[in-house]
């Protein structure tokens, strides 16, 4: 019995989240944000203070994935030069992570409009159900890794089956991007990492060890995750049907999270768009609105790095913000965008994130945003290279979402 109360104990302290949640804008405490630049200078900035802001993420949030010792190789398995009735070129591209005798995959889906006159810019995105939950098209193949459970999707114990094929097209509007004369990329993040506390025994986690030299505490599953964004872009240079120097990052919620990770890291993603990436992502941490430090840490103990749990409630200690992890973009395009009834993501945060990361952008000669004053619901903002909007509704990424962001991208890569 005595046992079982500790056990009780220890578990409750594990669950136990000590603050209400604010959704008051009056009851968001008084913060100070770090500041981004020592200097105005651009040089600086690019030689010593990015690099230091960049450390301070992997080191106190998002970990790191120590990639060096494993090999990367592609495979085209499948191309469809009349998918989506003619419309498009579908490939398969298996990605192979291997070290020491073993090998982890993950399936890279491209769509391509057929009979484009040259290289095509495109958006690359994680997604949550699996590559065949994109589209109805019988050709691509159904994940066979770990995916969350979902009574929505009839996916059950944890296994993919052709009943979830094309469930998520709402979230893909491929045939619009094609339209559009862009290409789509997705990866399915459960090929890369599984989403669950599994000690990193799972993914690609499950090619590293000792010899790798790092600690347990550093990995995380957002670095998993970014690292096969940059993996997915170290293919798509390759590909020349690809126009390299036009690849968007993109991604909703934890992908949103990991998408302006992976953008941070790699500065090939010359446009990085977070979609409701909420605490972690574009909002600011010291703000408390919604989801908190301490509840995310909680809830997904594995997204972060170790330390991160230690600004549990501490986050004016904290010696970064989500405002410094969209300057490191500048100066390339980045789009944030909010939802209306989505109050756990923190719309103002995501907001004053941009607003405050402006200062780095205006180095570059860029407007950067103005006003910390947000913009009125569904009417969407663009800065010079910054774009946001809130639109009505919830947490999701919809028609409307992409709608402003193929314009964004219009505006920056087909503007002649
Ligand atoms: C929520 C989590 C958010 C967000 C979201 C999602 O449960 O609290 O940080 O990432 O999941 O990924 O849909």
């Amino acid at each position: 019995m005595k046992f079982f109360n500790i056990a009780l104990c220890i578990l409750m302290a594990h669950i136990h989240v000590s603050a209400q949640v604010i959704y008051d804008e009056d009851k968001v405490p008084a913060y100070q944000l770090p500041g981004i630049l020592e200097s105005q200078s651009v040089s600086q900035w690019e030689s010593d203070r990015r690099p230091e802001l960049l450390r301070l993420f992997e080191t106190t949030m998002y970990g790191r994935f120590p990639s060096q010792n494993i090999t990367v190789s592609f495979e085209v398995t499948d191309t469809d030069p009349r998918a989506l009735a003619g419309k498009a070129i579908r490939k398969n591209v298996v990605m192979s992570f291997s070290k020491g005798g073993k090998t982890v995959t993950a399936d890279l889906l491209l769509y391509l409009p057929a009979g484009s006159s040259g290289p095509v810019p495109v958006f690359l995105g994680m997604n949550f159900y699996g590559n065949h939950t994109i589209q109805p098209d019988p050709g691509i193949p159904i994940t066979q890794s770990f995916v969350l459970n979902s009574d929505e999707f009839n996916i059950r114990n944890n296994t993919a089956t052709e009943a979830s094929r094309g469930v998520r097209v709402g979230r893909w509007p491929v045939e619009q991007l094609i339209d559009r004369g862009y290409g789509l990329a997705t990866i399915f993040y459960g090929d890369l990492d599984p989403d669950f506390d599994d000690g990193f025994q799972n993914g690609v986690h499950a090619l590293l060890d000792k010899g790798d030299g790092f600690e347990p505490g550093e990995l995380s599953a957002i670095s998993a995750w970014s690292y096969g964004l940059s993996t997915a872009m170290d293919y798509l240079v390759t590909d020349t049907q690809v126009d390299a120097a036009h690849v968007a990052v993109i991604g909703h919620s934890r992908l949103g999270k990991a998408a302006l990770w992976a953008g941070a890291l790699d500065q090939r993603f010359s446009m990085v768009i977070s979609n409701n990436s909420g605490c972690g992502g574009a909002a600011l941490s010291r703000r408390r609105f919604g989801e908190t430090v301490e509840r995310i840490n909680t809830q997904f103990p594995h997204w972060f790095c170790d330390a991160f749990t230690s600004f549990n409630n501490r986050e004016n200690e904290l010696p970064i913000d989500q405002h410094m992890l969209l300057a490191l973009l500048a100066p390339r395009p980045v789009y944030v965008a909010s939802a209306e009834e989505d109050q756990w993501a923190d719309p103002r945060g995501e907001y004053l994130s941009l607003y405050h990361a402006s200062e780095v952008y205006k180095c570059y000669g860029e407007s950067g945003i103005g006003s910390d004053e947000m913009p009125g619901v569904n009417a969407p903002l663009r800065a010079g290279s910054m774009g946001y909007h809130i639109r009505t509704g919830a947490h999701d990424l919809t028609g409307y979402d992409w709608a402003q962001y193929l314009e964004f991208a219009d505006y920056h890569w087909k503007r002649k």
